[in-house]
């Protein structure tokens, strides 16, 4: 098929060229039968709990500012207006939270991570990423679960506003690992070299939460 080839700069070389340049990204997921959606240990809950460590800041869109920064080539800090402009993405994933329970279907709206990627450019030695709430919290994961399809910064559950409580005006979701990783009322989202643990990976929580592996303390 080589004379269907494209043009180099057509749309559709632009799109495989990024795909192809996000193959450093590839976690080795796979899709996982219907059987086994409830990873090991964890039990379904149809109401939503609440955690965190007792405060619960109220930030206004007026204030709320998302900084991006360390090892990317394009560092930015976004406000409301300039984060609601990017692209909006809809996700529809499980919750499954080291204390053992699990929540299935939850539909996100948002900004995927990977366009959030795209906007600042992480630099070749990026290879971590440390998550700053404006409670005050931090938590650690790998660039590669950072950047996963279905991880986002979602601003909405439900087709409503991410409510205060569970970390509005935004937080982060990484479906694929335990939810202390995905932080509420995210303020800064720092790529580094090398790993720095967070608040409950200081506390003996496991630096990577894979809930398949029950990755659940180290
Ligand atoms: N900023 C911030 N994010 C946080 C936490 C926190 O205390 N502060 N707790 C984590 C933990 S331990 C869990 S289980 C989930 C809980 O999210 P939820 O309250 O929306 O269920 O948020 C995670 N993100
Ligand atoms: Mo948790």
């Amino acid at each position: 098929m080589d004379d269907e080839t494209p043009p180099p700069d057509s749309k559709l070389t632009r799109s495989k060229q990024r795909w192809a340049s996000e193959h450093k990204f590839i976690t080795g997921a796979v899709a996982r039968p219907r059987e086994q959606r409830l990873p090991p240990g964890q039990h379904l809950v149809r109401d939503w709990p609440v955690l965190d460590l007792g405060r619960q800041p109220d930030v206004s869109h007026e204030r709320w500012r998302l900084k991006i920064g360390g090892m990317v080539a394009a560092p930015v800090t976004l406000d409301w207006a300039a984060f609601m402009a990017l692209p909006q993405t809809q996700m529809r994933s499980d919750i499954h939270c080291v204390t053992t329970w699990s929540r299935y279907d939850n539909d996100w709206t948002g900004v995927a991570t990977r366009d959030l990627l795209d906007l600042v450019q992480p630099r070749d030695e990026a290879a971590f990423v440390l998550l700053h709430g404006y409670d005050g919290y931090t938590t650690n994961v790998p660039l590669a679960d950072f950047a996963a399809p279905e991880a986002l910064l979602a601003h909405g559950w439900q087709g409503q506003p991410l409510t205060r409580e569970h970390g509005g005006p935004v937080r982060l979701v990484i479906p694929h690992l335990y939810f202390w990783k995905s932080a509420k009322w995210v303020s800064g989202i720092e790529l580094l070299g090398a790993d720095k643990l967070g608040f409950w990976e200081v506390n003996g929580y496991h630096k990577r939460g894979d809930p398949w592996a029950e990755e659940r303390y180290s």
